[in-house]
């Protein structure tokens, strides 16, 4: 009688340990999927600059410039080789989006205020 009694309560604390291990595990991996969703890469343009400034993709990447700059207007306008390439409209708000095709380093600036500034580096 006694013995089966003892052995009742082990089963118990053993199916709470699993089920806790089960809880702590599900949580981890909740967290991992936002972590790490994939998406494109995305640059802020807000307090009259672009963040990050300098970001490295791949070729076939898509980088979103996200315009909230509190009603400041601002572009994205290529410098140099980048100057055919990078070519937003002056914006408040909203997003424009480039693909970049080709492999190099692509300078670019806003046209209203040309002390802000920004990389974008493709690799191969
Ligand atoms: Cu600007």
């Amino acid at each position: 009688m006694l013995g089966r009694g003892k052995s009742w309560v082990a089963g118990i604390v053993v199916a709470a340990g699993i089920s806790t291990a089960g809880v702590v595990a599900g949580c981890g991996s909740g967290n991992q999927e936002v972590a790490d969703l994939p998406g494109s890469p995305v640059v802020e343009v807000a307090n009259m600059a672009y963040a990050p400034a300098m970001l490295t993709i791949r070729a076939g990447e898509t980088v979103t410039w996200n315009f909230d700059d509190r009603g400041v207007t601002h572009d994205v306008t290529g410098i140099g080789a980048a100057k055919s390439v990078l070519r937003s409209q002056l914006m408040r708000t909203g997003s424009y989006t480039h693909a970049f095709t080709e492999p190099g380093t692509y300078e670019y600036t806003c046209s209203l205020h040309p002390d802000m500034r920004g990389t974008v580096v493709v690799t191969q």
